[in-house]
Formats: C-alpha cells, structure tokens, sequence
C-alpha cells in the first residue's frame, strides 16, 4: 500500500473550498440591517436564496425576528409566530425548500416594512412545499471535475548570454549610425 491518503487530502481541501462558497450567508437589509424603513422585498430582488443558505438579521433592542405563516406575513398579525427570536443578532438556515416569512413581533413595525418573504429554491428542481421532510434533495451537488491546475507555462531559460542583453542596445547603436550617415550627407 502506498500513500493512500494523498488523493483524499486532495479531496478533502478540495470540498474544503468549494462547501462553503455553496452555502451563502445573507446579512438581512445589508448595513441598514433588520429595521424600520427598509424596503426587504428590494433587498431579495435579485438574490437567490438555496437550501443550505442562511439569514443573518443585525438589529437593536426593541425588535424580534419571527417566523410566521403567509397569512400572517400579509396582513401584519403578530402573536402566532412559529418562531421567535429577539436577541439582536438572529441567524436563521433555511434548510427547506419554499418562501419563508419573517416579520418584526412589535406591533406596528411590520407594518413599517419589517418583513421580509424568502423563497428558497432546491439544489436540483423546486419541490413545492414538501408536508413531511420525506425526500431530502439528492446530494448531487455538481461536484467540480477535475479543476486542471493552473500549468506553469513552459518558461524557456533564457541563458543569461551577453546576446541577448545586447539586441536593443544594437538597434540603438544602428538608429545612431543611420542618422549620422543622414546627417553627414
Ligand atoms: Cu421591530
């Protein structure tokens, strides 16, 4: 048996690099954070939300993170969280597929843009809403083949020959020769 460990520390650093730039971690609302006056619904525009991802919520006191249905969500109404969290810093994974509610539990700050709906699509096609975790999405998460390493490009060793040093030097000497022919004439 040689070294048999040499192709899974390769694997290993591998999936190393490639797992967590899979998994991305949104900072809710960006610098303004999870707060009043921001509009949630521009800030997921664009953004694609993945299994495996999760939401980071920054906020001071006076405000809680909760889970709530869609009905809930809509309208506004607080008290029937799912789940609630006032900590100020709330990371949230979004392990299912689906769109997920959060509002603020305060009274009156949803209604001041604090919520946010995130629709989390699956690695491979969107189930929707799956009852009972019945089926995890199939782990086949495009494993990079085989990525060629970057080849040194063959460097030819140029000897460190006086030929070559002297190349520019010798056109120069030329161009001077030739305008001084001009110049004599
Ligand atoms: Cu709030």
């Amino acid at each position: 048996m040689a070294s048999p460990s040499a192709p899974f520390v390769c694997l290993t650093l591998v999936l190393c690099f490639v797992v967590p730039s899979l998994a991305t971690v949104y900072t809710v609302g960006d610098t303004s954070g999870w707060t009043m006056g921001t509009d949630y619904t521009t800030w997921t525009t664009g953004k694609t939300f993945s299994v495996g991802d999760s939401l980071v919520f920054n906020y001071g006191g006076g405000h809680t993170v909760d889970e709530v249905s869609p009905s809930d969500y809509n309208t506004c109404t607080v008290g029937n969280a799912i789940t609630s969290d006032s900590s100020g810093a709330t990371t949230i994974a979004l392990k299912t597929t689906g769109t997920h509610y959060y509002i603020c539990g305060v009274v009156g700050h949803c209604g001041s843009g604090m919520k946010l709906a995130v629709t989390v699509a699956g690695s491979a096609a969107t189930t929707p809403t799956t009852p009972s975790g019945s089926s995890p999405p199939s782990g086949t998460t495009t494993t990079p083949t085989a990525q060629t390493p970057p080849t040194t490009p063959s460097t030819t060793t140029v000897p460190q020959s006086s030929s070559t040093a002297l190349s520019p030097s010798a056109a120069v000497l030329v161009t001077l020769l030739a305008l001084f022919k001009f110049a004599m004439v």
